[in-house]
Order: C-alpha cells, then structure tokens, then sequence
C-alpha cells in the first residue's frame, strides 16, 4: 500500500531540506520511526558521532556549541541533539543550552535538536537513536549528543556514540564520582572544562592518579583541558577525538563498536516491545490464585516461551574496558 505521507517526508529528505529532518525526527519521537528507518538505514554510518556527558552546569552545550564551531570551521556539517532528562527542573536547562547554541541557530548546515528522555529509565530514549540514524542519513558529517549524566544515560551514550566525552567539573569532587558509578569505563576522553577554575589541575591530577590505578586493552582514555566560553582547549580537544577515531579504525575496533550498538538498539526495541505487552497481560490476564513462579510460568507459556530454565547470564554483559590493577587479577 502506498504511503503518501511517509513518500512526501522522503522527498523532503531526499532534497536535503533542513525541514524534513526535522520531521523525519519528529515522526520517530511519535512512535513512527520504523518505516522511517527502513527505508534510510542503508545510508548510515557515514557520520562521526560524539557523545558528550557530565554533571549538570559542567558546560557541556558551551562546549558543544565550541565542538561547533571547530567543526564548521573545517567545513563539516553538524548535527547537535540535546537531551533533556524531562525533569520539572530542566526548562532552564534547556533554555539554557538554547542560548548557548543561538550563534549556530542561522547557520543551514548546522542542525539543533532537543529531545525528551521520557519513558526511558531515566536514560535516552529510542527516539534518541533513531535522531542520530536519521541525521546521519541525512548526511551530516557530525552528530554530537549531548546528555546531563544522570546514571543510566551516560552508559547509553557509550552505546550510541563512537566517542564519549565525559566532562568534569573542577572542584566539586567529580573524580570520585567518576570511580564510583564506573564512568572510566566509558570515558574515551575526559575533558576538564573550566580549566580556569582555580581547582581544575588539582582534578587533572586526581584523574591521572585515577587512570594509574588501572589497566586499560586497547585505548587508553585522553584528557583535555578545556575552557569552553573561551574556546581554549577545544583544538585540543578536537585533536583527541579525531586520534580516537583513526584508533577505532585502524584496530578494528569501529565494528565491534557498531555491532554492540546495533545489539543494543535491538534488544532496547524488543524489551521495550515485549515489556509493553507484559504489563498489559500482567494487570488483564494473570491468575492471583497462582503462586508468582507458577504465573511466571503461565505469562512466559502466554508468549510461547516453556520450560522454568534458569535465567542465562546476561550474554550481552559488556566487556570491561578497564580493570583496577591488583583487584580482580585480569591485569598485564
Ligand atoms: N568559568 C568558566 N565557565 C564556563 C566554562 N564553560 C562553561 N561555563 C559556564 O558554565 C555555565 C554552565 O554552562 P552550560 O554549557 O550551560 O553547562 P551544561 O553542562 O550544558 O549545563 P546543563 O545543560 O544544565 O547540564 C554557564 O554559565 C557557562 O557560561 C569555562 O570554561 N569556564
Ligand atoms: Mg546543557
């Protein structure tokens, strides 16, 4: 059956306009990226996607706006997506991350996007990953994605991203989060922005003494300094992330990246899918008069899966990049 609408939305695409991008992405934030997608996936994979996390006010959209700037400069185009963690409390973020970017508002081959996380874990959504499928697709040479680290999202943008920025904040005793919600793992560069803080080589310091105490297979995590409202730092910064992708290209590295993130697209669908069906079936359809194993049994039996196997181990655990030295005996 033809599909005039999705036919129009294609040609726009098709003519490069800025507007069926942003259509495109909308029809994927209302659930109908499917279509969408199937039609331009075999397009993808042209662009280099850099995914920026940190701590609320740490200047992640100064420095996206600065990545901008850098990458337009060497005739690049760019797409930028902004997360917004859907909290009461972000509208001034995101008004926030408006402003900072409004020097890039007039410029065509420069595309803004915020999106909502909602309905996600707290993390990005799937409309998020298709954003990204639909600018590269589009053709544009950057796609950064910026998200405010608020656990879950920043292991996300590890999946979706081919290079992760993680941003300190001197100061505020950000190293320590680091080790401990287990960010070094996907850190493949960490920049200290505010590098005029008068605290920020104190942070250099401790994030150096951090990357010490462990091992690291393949790359080992840059650190840049960065002071973002200025633009010192950012061709640094820049340096860095280009050496981080000729490394995930000459290692070989690049597919095993796209195939753990294509695993991750998948299985973040069908959860999602099948988790949407079970909370119907659980609250319609379930028996109260069986014991919880017993109705596990049926609900499973209800989707065609049999049989009360032991729960495998996750198949999908991420290999550990980096392992602390001494602890677990894996180190050398
Ligand atoms: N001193 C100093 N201030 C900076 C620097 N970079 C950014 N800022 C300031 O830090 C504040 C927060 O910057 P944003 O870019 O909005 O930070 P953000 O991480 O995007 O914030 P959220 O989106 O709210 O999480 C702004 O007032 C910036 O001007 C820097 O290098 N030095
Ligand atoms: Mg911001």
């Amino acid at each position: 059956m033809a599909n005039l609408a999705l036919d129009a939305l294609l040609r726009e695409f098709d003519d490069k306009r800025p507007r069926g991008l942003a259509r495109a992405i909308s029809w994927a934030e209302s659930g109908r990226g499917a279509d969408l997608i199937a039609h331009l996936y075999p397009r993808i994979g042209r662009a280099m996607t850099i995914g920026l996390t940190g701590p609320p006010g740490v200047g992640k959209s100064t420095l996206s706006s600065a990545l901008v700037k850098k990458a337009r400069s060497l005739g690049k185009t760019v797409g930028v997506i902004s997360v917004d963690p859907s909290s009461p409390f972000s509208h001034g973020a995101l008004l926030g991350d408006r402003i900072r970017l409004t020097e890039h508002f007039v410029d065509p081959d420069v595309f803004i996007r915020s999106m909502a996380s909602r309905g996600h874990l707290g993390g990005l959504s799937g409309a998020t990953a298709d954003a990204v499928m639909l600018m590269d697709a589009f053709g544009l040479d950057v796609v950064l994605i910026e998200t405010v680290g608020v656990g879950q999202s920043e292991i996300e943008i590890a999946e979706l991203a081919q290079t992760t920025l993680v941003a300190l904040q001197p100061g505020s005793g950000d190293s320590i989060q680091v080790l401990k919600a287990g960010i070094m793992e996907i850190a493949d560069i960490f920049v200290v922005n505010k590098a005029d803080h008068p605290m920020a080589n104190q942070l250099r310091r401790e994030i150096r003494a951090m990357m010490e105490m462990l091992s690291f297979s393949g790359w080992v995590p840059e650190l840049a300094m960065t002071q973002a409202v200025t633009g010192d730092g950012i061709d640094d910064l820049w340096r860095a992330i280009d050496s981080h992708v000729v490394y995930l290209n000459e290692s070989g590295e690049i597919s095993r990246k796209r195939r753990e993130a294509f695993a991750h697209q998948v299985r973040q669908l069908a959860l999602g899918r099948l988790q949407a069906r079970l909370e119907r079936h659980l609250y319609d359809d379930t028996r109260i008069d069986l014991d919880p194993y017993a109705a596990a049994d049926e609900v499973l039996a209800h989707f065609g899966v049999y049989g009360g196997e032991e729960p495998e181990p996750a198949l999908a655990a991420a290999r550990p990049r980096a392992v602390v030295r001494g602890l677990t005996g894996h180190d050398g």
